[in-house]
């Protein structure tokens, strides 16, 4: 069964503290083990928001795979955002959509969505930072911020100067995404990130409960 998001909007610190660890989710990093097993493991281990990342699958399977993790979430209480496909968060009732710059634009997904559905968006430049001042968005994905080999086809790394400047910009909850890991973690928050957004530091850890908790402690610690 689905269940809509609530009609309220989420406010902008209940949404930094239900983003603080985000999981973008990537098969081809789970070393054989399933989706639903490694999201549950990272989940166990202190990880506050997923967010399902397919590039491949047809849309029946990505709307399968949403289903199975709403199912899994949901109790828990833990937000699924749907990566560029507004019609699978729609379908099956995600708490938010993940958008890029070739996505669709922001002010056509915020036409289409219901208010408690919020919707995050990569920036890649400062120009972009600005623009979402005057965009229906909710938070900003700062892409990468380190070079990464999960994903080569990104701009330029911000590096932590970079994100520095993005945050003198936006007062918008600011989630880091690019070659983060337990050692560089510390610093990139220092720069001014609400949270840490990691593909392999979770997805291909031998132990994706563990390295989500160790994570989780750095930001808490912070
Ligand atoms: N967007 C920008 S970098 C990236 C995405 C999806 C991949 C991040 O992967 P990792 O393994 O955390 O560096
Ligand atoms: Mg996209």
């Amino acid at each position: 069964m689905v269940t809509h998001a609530q009609a309220t909007p989420w406010s902008r610190e209940r949404l930094r503290e239900a983003l603080r660890l985000y999981l973008v989710t990537d098969q081809p990093s789970l070393k054989g083990r399933t989706l639903t097993d490694v999201v549950l493991a990272a989940v166990q281990g202190g990880v506050t928001c997923v967010q399902l990342r397919e590039k491949h699958a047809n849309s029946r399977d990505f709307h399968a795979l949403a289903m199975a993790l709403m199912d899994l979430l949901q109790p828990l209480q833990i937000p699924l955002i749907i990566n560029d496909r507004l019609d699978i968060a729609l379908a099956c009732g995600a708490q938010g959509v993940h958008l890029g710059q070739s996505d669709l634009p922001v002010a056509a997904a915020r036409a289409l969505l219901p208010p408690g559905v919020f919707i995050g968006w990569s920036v890649e430049t400062l120009d972009e930072v600005m623009q979402s001042a005057s965009l229906p968005v909710d938070y900003l994905g700062v892409s990468p911020v380190y070079a990464t080999p999960t994903k080569t086809d990104t701009a330029t790394p911000w590096g932590l100067d970079g994100l520095q400047r993005a945050r003198a910009a936006t007062p918008l909850p600011l989630v880091a995404i690019g070659g983060i890991h337990a050692h560089n973690a510390a610093a990139v928050l220092q720069a001014g990130a609400d949270s840490l957004a990691v593909v392999s530091a979770i997805c291909s850890a031998d132990d994706p409960r563990s390295a989500s908790q160790h994570l989780r402690d750095l930001i808490d610690a912070h």
